[in-house]
């Protein structure tokens, strides 16, 4: 686009004038937000059709990754560093006296996604990009991405969000490729030419357009794209229903994201939003697949179609209604072909999670694809039958339909080649426990690819100043072969580069400090110890527990004179669900937490907590690297991999965890002396789930610190909470602490208090953090979806 600033700066003025019809000196950051955007909109526009035509060209096999989030944060900057022209555009500007920071913070966040699961998918798809794989994203155009948080006096309260309220200059409306959804209706079965064939009729239409958005990849040619479908009232309204009606009802299924990431809540929409993503989606690979090559019967030789959990599951019916409705396939041509194009991803064991649609919901909504599932189960039980005969238990067990329930991973698994799990110890949870039966039926099926995130965001976007002093040290060969950060290993007692690294995260804490004074007005002491905790508000992510140990904490500070500890801060980043009201009471008692302690004099100096609201992608960004405790302190088996933890790593933090998900793969990695492991292990929790023998109230009556905490829920220590914590003191004790957090009280303090004590041996902590550092390169995503791309897709780079 430009080989140096001053061509640059030319352009930009002259783009800007031409865009918004005023002189430099009156535009405002959005217009030269637009101006920007719209520049490195045109700068890849050949790129982007190059492309789409060498992909056409040499027929590779294309890998679609069907996902109903993606979490992407904002663009503008990773666009800009991918494409290497981020230095040139930023001292252009700053000579035009803009501050290429600010233009960056005025975008808003792409928030597609509730947390890990879609920001995985954007991750995945900077990694594929990268990697110069020919992968796209197929979601949804959210008008509202997951909700803004406010909190207001301690509570949290949501407000819509409103990404697309200015425009979004990195998609594209293709119109001319909208795809038509049918929905409700029935289907007539009728003989042609002696074939049983079914015609959905009386449906309801819905036109699903596609806004297609760049996904341009760090130093390649290399450009694929995210579709996201959006709903719109189709050409032929629906007689029976006024025209109000019906616009409403379309235009809902793409209005909001579902701001829920356990709960399924079995509402009709999300099940429409579902279909709608998994038929649009389908329909346009299908139609340029046909384009190209005539025929669908080798459809699984040139494309693959990834299902990030079970929510696009209907994919696997939806191809096999195209193949057998459409193209006239036989049931067995249309499966062999079904079969071997889809894969799976679990994502979670949590019961609440897995989905499951009643019959009387999914049978009117989508007659014909009910159809194709219930042809699925039988067909299914039938092999189940032939190979263990009269084991009618285990069959319905693994059948798809049971008890008017549409089990979704079930179909799931039965539809695909390929199911993974996202860490190793998850990946062996489903084989010997939540899925065995389906292991032991089809053992090859099943593998794992652990997470991995992108370091271009997480590293070199998100700590220039990190990343600066790698460059410094072992060269920028990590950036392309992120493995290669294992060449700070030498340095890791070298002064030198200790003392760089002591600074480098001390100017990010102090960029964090200021940012916790803009948002709560309380100061931090930047010396102090900043322990951080930014996640989804769960009960098995066990916020609480590290609540109670800062209550402990306290407490000791106030009783104890002779006590004292190196000072901490400790930052917490969570959204609740809106309906979860256990989690909105942890968010209120964490608030209440911190007015308490951060208003008392006595204590202050030492302890600090606070509540940074409205966590998501562009906050993470500031988070991470001024961290130096990373809490990944779950109930050991609930959390699949964890990411976060990743992005910790990557910046210098050191983990407090549990052996939960891929924290185990950060202990292999780094080993025992670099990571702070407590608690119960994952057999030990499955152990007491399976044969009882937990009393919580045995710890809380023996344990004289766990006492004085939990009652403080209730006994007047919270004055304005009133009973409001009373829940979360009956779970604990009424309830038998479902999650363990009274079991592994002890084991936290206790690892607590090495963290302390370490952090003051300041040469071995800074040893740790470089340790941590270069064994984060294999937590790269571009690790994983190298092994995706050789052992689930089988598909290969795009060359030249
Ligand atoms: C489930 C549901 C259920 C219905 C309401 C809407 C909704 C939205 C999302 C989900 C999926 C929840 C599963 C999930 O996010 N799992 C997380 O996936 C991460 C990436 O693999 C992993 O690191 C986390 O440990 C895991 O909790």
């Amino acid at each position: 686009m430009f080989s140096s600033k001053e061509e640059f700066k030319n352009v930009f003025l002259k783009r800007l004038e031409m865009m918004y019809g005023k002189r430099f000196e009156e535009s405002t950051v959005r217009d030269q937000y637009n101006t920007l955007g719209n520049m490195v909109r045109e700068y890849i526009s050949q790129h982007w059709i190059q492309t789409n035509e060498r992909n056409r060209a040499k027929k590779q096999k294309q890998v679609y990754y069907l996902s109903i989030e993606f979490l992407l944060g904002r663009l503008l900057g990773s666009n800009l560093l991918n494409l290497g022209i981020r230095d040139i555009v930023e001292e252009g500007l700053r000579e035009l006296g803009i501050d290429l920071q600010e233009i960056e913070e005025s975008e808003a966040d792409a928030g597609l996604g509730n947390g890990g699961l879609g920001r995985l998918a954007a991750c995945f798809l900077d990694s594929l990009a990268s990697l110069n794989l020919p992968g796209h994203g197929c979601g949804i155009r959210y008008k509202h991405g997951l909700f803004d948080q406010k909190i207001v006096d301690g509570y949290q309260v949501e407000l819509p969000e409103q990404w697309l309220r200015h425009g979004n200059v990195w998609e594209v409306r293709k119109e001319d490729l909208a795809v038509e959804v049918s929905f409700w209706g029935k289907v007539e079965m009728s003989h042609i030419n002696g074939r049983l064939t079914f015609r959905h009729v009386d449906s309801e239409k819905v036109m699903a357009v596609p806004y297609d958005m760049p996904v341009i990849g760090y130093d390649t040619k290399t450009i694929n794209t995210l579709r996201l479908w959006s709903a719109e009232p189709a050409k032929t309204f629906p007689i029976h229903k006024s025209v109000m009606q019906y616009k409403r009802e379309t235009e809902a299924i793409s209005e909001f994201l579902y701001p829920d990431d356990t709960h399924d809540e079995g509402k009709i929409l999300r099940l429409k939003q579902q279909y709608f993503l998994v038929a649009a989606s389908v329909g346009s690979i299908v139609r340029a697949h046909r384009r190209q090559y005539g025929h669908l019967y080798e459809l699984h030789k040139h494309v693959a179609i990834h299902v990030n959990d079970t929510h696009p599951v209907l994919a696997i019916p939806e191809l096999m209604r195209i193949l057998l409705d459409e193209e006239g396939m036989s049931w067995e041509d249309a499966w062999h072909i079904t079969t071997n194009t889809i894969s799976y991803t679990n994502h979670t064991t949590l019961s609440e999670a897995l989905e499951k649609w009643p019959i009387h919901i999914f049978r009117p909504l989508l007659p014909r694809i009910y159809m194709i599932v219930e042809e699925i189960n039988e067909r299914f039980c039938r092999e189940l039958w032939n190979r263990y005969p009269g084991e009618w238990k285990r069959i319905e067990e693994m059948a798809i339909i049971a008890h008017d329930l549409v089990k979704m991973a079930h179909l799931a698994i039965v539809g695909s080649y390929s199911v993974n799990g996202v860490a190793k110890l998850h990946s062996d949870i489903l084989k010997k426990r939540e899925m065995r039966l389906f292991h032991e039926f089809w053992p090859q099926k099943f593998n794992n690819k652990t997470n991995g995130i992108t370091h271009r965001r997480w590293l070199l976007k998100a700590n220039p100043q990190l990343s600066k002093l790698i460059i410094n040290t072992i060269g920028d060969k990590w950036i392309k072969e992120p493995e290669k950060l294992i060449d700070l290993k030498p340095y890791v007692g070298d002064a030198s580069f200790q003392q760089e690294l002591a600074k480098v995260k001390r100017q990010r804490k102090t960029m964090l400090a200021r940012r916790i004074y803009e948002q709560t007005g309380v100061v931090v002491n930047e010396s102090s110890i900043f322990d951080v905790q930014v996640k989804r508000l769960h009960a098995y992510k066990r916020q609480l527990l590290n609540v109670l140990h800062i209550m402990y904490l306290y407490n000791r500070l106030k009783e104890d004179s002779s006590f004292s500890i190196y000072p901490r801060t400790f930052i917490f980043g969570a959204k609740a669900s809106p309906g979860y009201y256990y989690a909105k009471r942890i968010i209120k008692l964490i608030n209440s937490l911190a007015d308490k302690v951060n208003s008392d004099r006595q204590t202050n100096e030492q302890l600090k907590v606070i509540f940074l609201e409205n966590y998501r992608v562009s906050l993470a960004e500031e988070i991470f690297p001024a961290a130096d405790v990373s809490e990944q302190i779950s109930t050991a088996s609930k959390e699949a991999s964890g990411t976060g933890n990743m992005k910790f790593m990557m910046n210098g933090a050191i983990t407090l965890g549990t052996l939960d998900g891929a924290n185990i793969e950060i202990l292999e990695a780094v080993g025992e002396e670099n990571i702070f492991i407590f608690g119960l292990t994952a057999e030990e929790v499955l152990r007491y789930y399976q044969n009882g023998g937990y009393r919580s109230h045995e710890y809380y009556h023996y344990d004289k610190r766990i006492k004085q905490v939990v009652d403080q829920l209730v006994n007047g220590f919270f004055p304005d909470a009133h009973d409001h914590f009373e829940p979360i003191y009956d779970s604990l004790l009424m309830q038998n602490d479902e999650y363990f957090v009274l079991r592994d009280f002890a084991s936290y303090v206790e690892a607590q208090e090495r963290v302390g004590k370490e952090y003051q041996q300041r040469e071995k902590w800074l040893r740790m953090s470089t340790v941590n550092i270069a064994h984060s390169g294999y937590f790269s995503s571009d690790r994983t979806i190298q092994e995706y791309a050789n052992g689930i897709w089988k598909i290969q780079p795009i060359d030249g």
